[in-house]
């Protein structure tokens, strides 16, 4: 090629990179924030960003692009526990739920870290200047030890007004029945979506289902544990609500992981030997992802800001830290793009945004 012809096409390569550039560039996710592990990500009445930083336990708010640390937890963190969810009210009162070695729950800002995870919790916290003070022990836990596992730990206040909790079943990859059986089993909260009062210390909502179904959904069982909302799950620990108040779970499955729109008293399938996206009934999973995608974050936008993407279900992948959307009028599921890389921890939708988290920041997409 002579400089002349390398000259002309160069040029042309550089005008067309320069049009392509603003548009996709657009489109990609902007960072907001560098963090590690930041989970249960949410937005208060303020619209500030409030999440969780995982392993170490603290409750953080973003204000002018910067760190607030409002409570910091004494979580037992590994790979999978620690710090899991936050929600929050418009008087400012903020719900955590986390993993602790210390049985019973006791107040979290005191006592320390550990591996060892003896229970899920949830404490909820009222503002104290700029800080936030433990108030009091909303849900606790206690399970056998030794367990790293399936921890879920989701937590959001949902349009009723009930504080709703993901319970995984502790499952352990070595014994196929363990947690399979837990999340069969009514008289405890493991392989759950709770669905709680959030101003009482273990107390079932008013209104809860009395029973679940089996695991086909032919006949009712009776529940005990009456926190229980819907049984038979391995490990849903994302969710949020659609336009109609129908509720989207994600269950991260062994080997196929499965979008469900839950219902109270449904069972969805999860029993021994293993049992991912299978489910009967009301408790079939509306859609079934390839081996180990591992559904991180759900966000339903619900603001008219959010133009033609309002009333979708957005989910991210952990395998790939991308988000997919799925629309549910056209029943058709498609990767959002811009969000490479950007997404494979925590989702929450705010006005025209998609907030998301991956192990290294916070980033936020436009929505359109
Ligand atoms: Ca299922």
């Amino acid at each position: 090629m002579t400089s002349r012809g390398c000259a002309r096409l160069c040029a042309t390569a550089l005008i067309l990179f320069t049009l392509l550039l603003p548009a996709s560039a657009e489109a990609r996710a902007q960072k907001l924030l560098s963090t590690s592990a930041a989970v249960g990500l949410t937005i208060d009445s303020r619209g500030r960003l409030l999440y969780g930083e995982k392993t170490r336990g603290e409750i953080v708010r973003v204000e002018g692009g910067k760190k607030h640390v409002l409570a910091r937890l004494a979580v037992s963190s590994n790979i999978e526990p620690g710090l899991l969810g936050i929600a929050t009210n418009k008087k400012g009162y903020v719900w955590a739920s986390y993993t602790t070695s210390q049985a019973g729950c006791p107040d979290p800002t005191r006592g320390s870290s550990s591996i060892l995870v003896n229970a899920i919790c949830v404490w909820r916290f009222k503002p104290s200047g700029s800080r936030l003070k433990p108030d009091k022990l909303i849900v606790s836990t206690g399970h056998p030890t030794g367990w790293r596992t399936h921890f879920g730990g989701g937590l959001h206040l949902g349009p009723d007004g009930a504080l709703y909790l993901g319970v995984g079943d502790l499952g352990d990859n070595d014994s196929p029945s363990i947690g399979p059986n837990r999340s069969q089993d009514l008289t405890e909260p493991f392989g759950k979506i709770l669905r709680i009062d959030p101003n009482r210390t273990n107390r079932a909502a008013a209104g809860n289902p009395t029973t679940c179904g089996d695991a086909a959904n032919g006949r009712q069982r009776r529940i005990v544990d009456r926190r229980i909302y819907a049984c038979g799950f391995r490990n849903p620990y994302s969710f949020d609500w659609d336009l109609a108040g129908r509720l989207w779970v994600a269950d991260v499955g062994d080997k196929c992981d499965e979008i469900n729109v839950v219902k109270p008293g449904v069972n969805f399938g999860w029993q021994p030997p293993r049992t991912d996206c299978a489910g009967t009934g009301a408790g079939s999973p509306i859609l079934r992802l390839d081996q180990s995608a591992t559904p991180s974050g759900v966000a339903i936008p619900k603001s008219p800001a959010a133009g033609a993407s309002r009333g979708d279900v957005f989910f991210g992948i952990f395998r790939d830290s991308l988000i997919k959307r799925y629309d549910i009028r056209a029943k058709k599921l498609s990767t959002l793009p811009g969000a490479n890389g950007r997404a494979g921890w925590s989702l929450v939708a705010a006005d025209q945004y998609l907030y998301m988290s991956n192990g290294e920041m916070i980033s936020r997409l436009t929505l359109r």
